[in-house]
């Protein structure tokens, strides 16, 4: 679908946070890598299955219990189509990536990992996709590998390959960086630990939201996204899994909806998606999930993927042209955030003055210590972009750090 201008400004009345004032100002949302706004229609959504559909799911006969199992196992259909999954009972659903990571690394890795194993990570990824292999490795003695990284921030793909071995039973591998902005090659990782006869699971939690993903076509074994990051609500997520390995895998929590028969002696297990969603599940945040799978189609991955290409370039051009800017991850594919220091400004006090003027960003480590570390920073000060944001915004944030720095006496 073409859209214009006028059309990005009609879709922006859509998110009603988009309209807020913030210390008297328009607000300027740059913090889409943490969480991106909501449009009504998710709202909607929720406020609709509360008011109107409102059950348990898999668990009654009557009319509002299958109501809610319809609206719920739809959201498995799009999220299918969307990824392109072979079945949709490949699709399970989590709180989000963090839980879908630490999902794969008990019952992947109970049963997979063994002494001596080697587990491969990088420097860029997100704690969630450090710590859980960490203690993986702990309670198993297997040993963690980190690919690092050059200074522009992109993985250095001849130490992977130097890395992998038969050893190697899994890698975990951020697809799009948080912090950098960095999109790896992901195709060449997959073969290459394909090759090892590794697993591989990819953090998809930067990417889904805003481009397309064929898990046919990469063919990773698992990919985990949250749902809060792609217009739609908090605590609902992701993992998607192969079915064989899926069947293969022990379940990871035990309780209600998750059992085929259960008696003392002996409990049985349901089948996929089943096994891996014990207990009464976040109904509405799933229902909500779908809304915002629609709002994908809707807009369409293209234009949201070219429109936020159009923002990157024009935000790296502004900051440039800013003195004493300098932009952490530089790397030749990257997605639109822009990671960067000011001076020698705390990132912390940049942000604090460009809230006042009613500019969100993130400052801090993003969750990415060792690569902070790697980079000899204690943080960054961190606008990410989405498709809904405009030059004019952009244009407002090189106005505010203008401001920082002269608060800060530099010139
Ligand atoms: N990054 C950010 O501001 P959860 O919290 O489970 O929805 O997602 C965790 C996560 C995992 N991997 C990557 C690449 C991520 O970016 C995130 C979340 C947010 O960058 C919050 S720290």
């Amino acid at each position: 679908m073409e859209l214009t201008q006028l059309d990005i400004n009609k879709i922006r009345q859509e998110f009603p946070t988009l309209g807020e004032k913030v210390h008297g100002k328009d607000i300027v949302y740059f913090d889409n890598a943490a969480t991106s706004q909501k449009p009504q229609s998710v709202i909607d959504r929720i406020n609709h299955y509360y008011e109107h559909e409102n059950s348990n799911v898999h668990r009654g006969v009557h009319f509002l219990s299958q109501t809610a199992t319809n609206a719920y196992e739809h959201t498995r259909k799009l999220i299918q189509s969307m990824i392109n999954a072979k079945h949709e009972h490949e699709v399970i659903y989590t709180k989000g990536t963090t839980e879908g990571i630490n999902l794969v690394a008990h019952s992947f890795g109970e049963k997979f990992i063994h002494e001596g194993d080697e587990i491969i990570i990088s420097y860029m990824e997100h704690h969630s996709n450090i710590v859980p292999w960490q203690l993986l490795a702990e309670r198993k003695k297997a040993i963690l590998k980190v690919i690092p990284v050059n200074d522009k921030g992109e993985l250095l793909m001849e130490e992977y390959h130097k890395l992998l071995s038969p050893k190697t039973k899994l890698v975990s591998i951020v697809h799009t960086s948080n912090s950098l902005g960095t999109i790896n090659p992901v195709k060449e990782i997959i073969e290459a630990a394909r090759k090892q006869g590794a697993a591989i699971l990819i953090d998809g939690a930067q990417v889904v939201p805003h481009q397309s993903i064929d898990v046919q076509e990469l063919e990773p074994d698992f990919l985990v996204f949250s749902g809060h990051k792609m217009f739609a609500p908090t605590g609902v997520g992701v993992l998607y899994g192969k079915e064989e390995l899926l069947n293969q895998m022990p379940p990871y929590m035990g309780g209600g909806d998750m059992i085929d028969t259960v008696s003392f002696e002996k409990t049985t297990f349901n089948d996929l998606p089943h096994k891996f969603e014990a207990g009464t599940p976040n109904i509405a945040g799933v229902i909500g999930l779908g809304a915002g799978v629609e709002f994908i189609n809707r807009i369409g991955y293209d234009y949201i993927s070219n429109r936020e290409k159009e923002l990157l370039d024009y935000g790296t051009e502004r900051f440039n042209e800013i003195k004493g800017m300098r932009i952490i991850g530089t790397a030749e594919k990257k997605a639109s955030v822009i990671s960067f220091l000011l001076d020698d400004i705390h990132p912390y006090d940049a942000g604090t003055i460009l809230d006042q003027l009613g500019i969100a960003v993130r400052t801090g480590h993003h969750c990415t210590q060792p690569l902070m570390k790697r980079f000899e920073i204690p943080g960054t000060i961190r606008a990410s972009f989405a498709f809904y944001n405009t030059k004019e915004e952009i244009d407002k944030l090189v106005d505010g750090l203008q401001r920082v720095k002269s608060m800060f006496g530099k010139k």
